[in-house]
């Protein structure tokens, strides 16, 4: 009985040692002209004390946006699904991916972005559950959601 206990305790403490708070934040560089390229950054944090493995993220352009490309351009991102592989992120060095879109509609100039993937547990977050974790329809700076989504809004201008 008592072997049982500490190995259940060896795995629990396993699985703390190895949790990691991963935090996702996106940033906009605002344009009010119309047609104009805008640049959305889009930047993970390791807020932990160990590399996390194996980190995706999945972006989501609406429709006032019209795509253009990332920068840096040897960024491992899939246009056609929408995931931008990071790979490793390791404690105290964010890596950041910019979106460039052009301003095509006065509304929903939005780019939401969210951890989808994670090598490692989150005892805050959990990948590929949504942004709008809290349920109250707001998800561009909404502390109340989970930190490893957000969204950032170009606009709108008068
Ligand atoms: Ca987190
Ligand atoms: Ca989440
Ligand atoms: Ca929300």
């Amino acid at each position: 009985m008592k072997t049982r206990f500490n190995l259940i305790l060896a795995l629990l403490s396993g699985a703390l040692l190895y949790a990691q708070d991963l935090e996702l934040d996106v940033y906009v560089l605002p344009t009010s002209v119309l047609g104009d390229p805008i640049l959305f950054n889009v930047t993970v944090k390791n807020k932990g004390d160990k590399p996390v493995p194996g980190v995706e993220v999945l972006v989501t352009l609406k429709s006032g946006l019209k795509f253009s490309g990332v920068s840096p351009k040897k960024s491992d991102f899939d246009v056609k699904t929408g995931i931008w592989k990071l790979g490793e992120v390791v404690p105290n060095k964010a890596k950041t991916l910019g979106i460039i879109a052009n301003y095509a509609k006065r509304d929903d100039a939005i780019v939401i972005a969210e951890i989808s993937a994670s090598g490692a547990i989150d005892p805050d977050s959990t990948p590929g559950n949504g942004v709008d974790t809290n349920g109250n329809g707001m998800i561009i700076n909404d502390k109340g959601d989970e930190d490893d989504g957000d969204a950032a809004q170009n606009g709108p201008f008068n």
